[in-house]
């Protein structure tokens, strides 16, 4: 599935994504006749997630159609959702217009399956959230499932009632998805953006004229990344995926804050709202945009544990936001332990999800900083030093208590635009970190070419002439373990090893075979895991910069997704 944005970008793309690069922090809502069910279909438990009821228990269309003459959401308040997503510090509203499922939850002219003509509610949900966006300052935006449509003999994933041979995506298209699209764009105002979804058969010229379509009725419309071919105004990443490192161009990630989308009644796996604070940081510090969801119930309620939530991120919001709004990614090339950096103009926000305690070390920061500020309070007094030691800049913070064990913010006032070292350093703690981004990729001629996936993972790593290296700085010596970092993929969501590598490093050689040594427990790892292996212990006597290499001698034919290297590092015994 190619879901990345087209590389080239115009002026008009640039004004056309302005608001949505400004937003950072969208609201998405999964609401369909499948939260009738919400995950129960006859008495027995469907496994997955609740949008997707139909697929999984094979229901046949027109056993399943009968559920919209159940459906009557009469506790659906538009102005509490979208107040919600304002409260929320959310700027745009993403809301399924059409799922998988084929069900128009709106007023939908050219077919009788939708929520104003199939159910007793008889009323357009979406004319009420229109209003209600423009009353608090939120742009509405559509979800549109344009390639699979399980009620629809010539759409894609119903393969148990159509016949897959006789099926005209074709005619779909033209017949069914552009006319609603037209629909969507025609009947409410505004609209921030489509958010086409599952670009499984849609070709390239498909993908192309749904978008079109899209700028000509609405010129300032954005199209998702998975308008599908590389075609959308920006990049989607997948379900729940944190990238490793930092983003060039636009990117957004929608993420559960369960694990299920639509509502599922045994779905009680909710993230706590540190964790989704660390999202949040993770996410803007690397330059994406993040889509959290709620799932109303069927007869439109909001659950209670996703408000409390969203309430919470707004009060931090209240305090925080000025690091998230408008902000861009780190100007660091690697991760830190303790948070995420975001920038804007002259200003670096540092965002602690690890309070450091007293005395916090930024290295490589080549700026004066002439002010230091607490968000949470402003009137907190920060000492600032800085000092250059053996070709490194050393930032030192003197701080006050932590004031949000969450996510405690530090604005830093720089002399200019934000200017830091490249380089791998050693951190304070002893340890060197290398993402994949940072290494030199060599690749082979002839055969498959390792390269940087979207999600930040070196991806196509199945032929062992490619390899990797990289330069980093020591200035602690002493005895590093080594450790190779590999992550699952998107497209391979379970993490597989096996591989044996070579890596050389100060005249030392190791062969090892990458196993599980350790596992990642960051929000990161949650959905894609990520596991380390240790390679071996390097002794580096003098400090200065040194070079790691990473070659690949075996690829374990097993693995769909070959050696994904997310990281090295070095941790100093
Ligand atoms: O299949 C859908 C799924 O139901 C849900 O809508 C998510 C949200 O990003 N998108 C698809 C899977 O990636």
């Amino acid at each position: 599935m190619n879901t990345a944005a087209k590389t080239r970008q115009t002026r008009r793309d640039r004004e056309r994504i302005a608001w949505w690069e400004e937003a950072r922090f969208g609201m998405f809502i999964h609401w369909g006749v499948y939260a009738i069910p919400a995950g129960k279909w006859k008495d027995k438990a469907i496994e997955g997630i609740g949008e997707w009821i139909m697929r999984r228990a094979e229901i046949p269309a027109e056993e399943y159609e009968q559920l919209a003459s159940q459906f009557n959401p009469i506790k659906f308040d538009a102005d509490a959702v979208a107040k919600l997503a304002r409260d929320a510090g959310m700027k745009y509203l993403v809301i399924t217009a059409k799922h998988h499922d084929g069900f128009a939850m709106y007023n939908s002219p050219c077919s009788d399956y939708d929520i104003v003509d199939a159910t007793p509610y008889g009323k357009d949900i979406m004319a009420d959230l229109s209003k209600a966006c423009q009353k608090y300052g939120i742009r509405l935006c559509f979800y549109y499932s344009q390639d699979q449509d399980w009620h629809d003999p010539n759409a894609s994933g119903n393969n148990w009632d159509f016949d897959p041979a006789t099926k005209d995506f074709a005619y779909y298209l033209e017949n069914k998805a552009k006319p609603q699209v037209r629909e969507l764009l025609t009947q409410y105002g505004p609209i921030g953006l489509i958010w086409f979804d599952t670009p499984v058969s849609i070709s390239l010229k498909q993908s192309q004229s749904l978008s079109r379509l899209v700028h000509g009725l609405q010129p300032d419309c954005l199209v998702s990344g998975r308008v599908g071919n590389g075609v959308g105004d920006y990049g989607s990443l997948g379900d729940n995926q944190i990238p490793t490192g930092r983003l060039e161009g636009y990117w957004e990630t929608p993420a559960t804050l369960n694990d299920t989308w639509g509502y599922k009644t045994d779905d009680h796996n909710w993230k706590s709202v540190k964790t989704l604070l660390h999202l949040l940081v993770e996410l803007t510090s690397k330059g994406v945009n993040y889509l959290l969801n709620i799932g109303p119930r069927a007869d439109g309620s909001v659950p209670t544990p996703s408000i409390d939530r969203l309430r919470a991120i707004g009060e931090w919001m209240k305090i925080n936001g000025e690091a998230i709004y408008g902000s861009k990614a780190t100007p660091y090339p690697y991760e830190f332990p303790w948070g995420g950096i975001t920038q804007k103009n002259n200003r670096l926000y540092l965002l602690f999800t690890r309070w450091p305690g007293e005395d916090f070390i930024l290295l490589g920061l080549r700026n004066r900083v002439a002010k230091a500020t607490l968000l949470a309070d402003k009137s907190a007094h920060i000492d600032v030093s800085q000092t250059r030691d053996s070709d490194c800049d050393i930032l030192t913070l003197r701080l006050p208590e932590c004031p949000d064990p969450n996510v405690s913010v530090i604005a830093l006032d720089l002399d200019g635009a934000p200017d830091v070292d490249q380089t791998a350093l050693q951190q304070t703690d002893g340890s060197i970190t290398m993402i994949a981004s940072m290494t030199n990729l060599h690749t082979p001629e002839s055969g498959t070419q390792i390269r940087i996936g979207e999600s930040g993972v070196i991806e196509d790593w199945f032929d062992t002439s490619n390899w990797i290296d990289c330069d980093f700085k020591v200035s602690e010596p002493g005895t590093f373990e080594v450790r190779v970092h590999t992550s699952a993929l998107r497209r391979a969501r379970e993490w597989t090893g096996g591989h044996e590598v070579r890596v050389d490093i100060a005249g030392s050689t190791f062969r090892k075979t990458i196993t599980p040594d350790a596992w990642s427990d960051s929000p990161k790892a949650q959905y894609f895991p990520e596991a380390s292996t240790v390679i071996g212990q390097v002794q580096l006597d003098e400090p200065g910069l040194y070079n790691i290499e990473v070659r690949a001698k075996a690829i374990n034919k097993e693995s769909r997704a070959g050696l994904s290297v997310s990281a090295i590092s070095l941790m100093r015994e």
